[in-house]
């Protein structure tokens, strides 16, 4: 068995940091400073926890900084990984144009690695839904699995990485 190297991406207030700290064996560690633009926490280097499946499988689990400053660390966080979460925040503005923006970003990983797309602070009705942002990556050629989930949710979280797990091992056995 395995240990798998997952990561986190996605714009600042999305959830990255607070769906590691959900799922973590132990307080993760994290680079957190006060937003200067936000009444919140910020990252500025990485988040790093540690996830013990059921199975004993143990997941590795790395969130980049969000703001594009320090995009800069994001190869260098990426490097090795396994298996991608794309977080989006379905409230904000042009929703499906940031998720187009890290997906170019991380096109290589696209290409060579699970990924998933979450999408957080979703109320019923909202949009772009779950079915919206399907369809938004069937037009690029993608066929990613898209999840509505919220990072303080442990089960949902759970959820989500189990999705990617999955998704590395059965590329691993082909
Ligand atoms: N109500 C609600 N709150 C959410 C949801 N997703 C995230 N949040 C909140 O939004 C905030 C997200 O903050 P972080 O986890 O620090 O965000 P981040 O993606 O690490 O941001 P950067 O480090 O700046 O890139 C937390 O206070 C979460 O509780 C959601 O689905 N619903
Ligand atoms: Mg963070």
């Amino acid at each position: 068995m395995q240990d798998h190297k997952l990561l986190f991406i996605g714009s600042p207030g999305v959830g990255k940091t607070t769906a590691i700290c959900t799922v973590s064996d132990y307080p993760p560690v994290s680079t957190e400073v006060p937003s200067t633009d936000e009444h919140r926490q910020t990252t500025v280097a990485l988040d790093f926890g540690e996830l013990t499946l059921d199975d004993g499988e143990m997941l590795r689990l790395y969130g980049v900084p969000g703001q594009d400053r320090f995009d800069f660390i994001w190869p260098l966080i990426a490097d090795g990984a396994m298996g991608l979460i794309v977080l989006i925040d379905s409230t904000k503005p042009d929703v499906l144009g940031t998720l187009d923006g890290y997906l170019d970003r991380f096109s290589e990983f696209v290409a060579r690695m699970p990924a998933i797309v979450a999408v957080t602070r979703l109320q019923p009705g909202s949009t772009p839904g779950v079915s919206d942002v399907v369809a938004h990556l069937g037009r690029r050629g993608l066929d990613l699995p898209v999840v509505a989930m919220d990072p303080r949710e442990r089960q949902d979280v759970l959820f989500l990485v189990s999705m990617v797990v999955a998704r590395i091992e059965r590329r691993i056995a082909a």
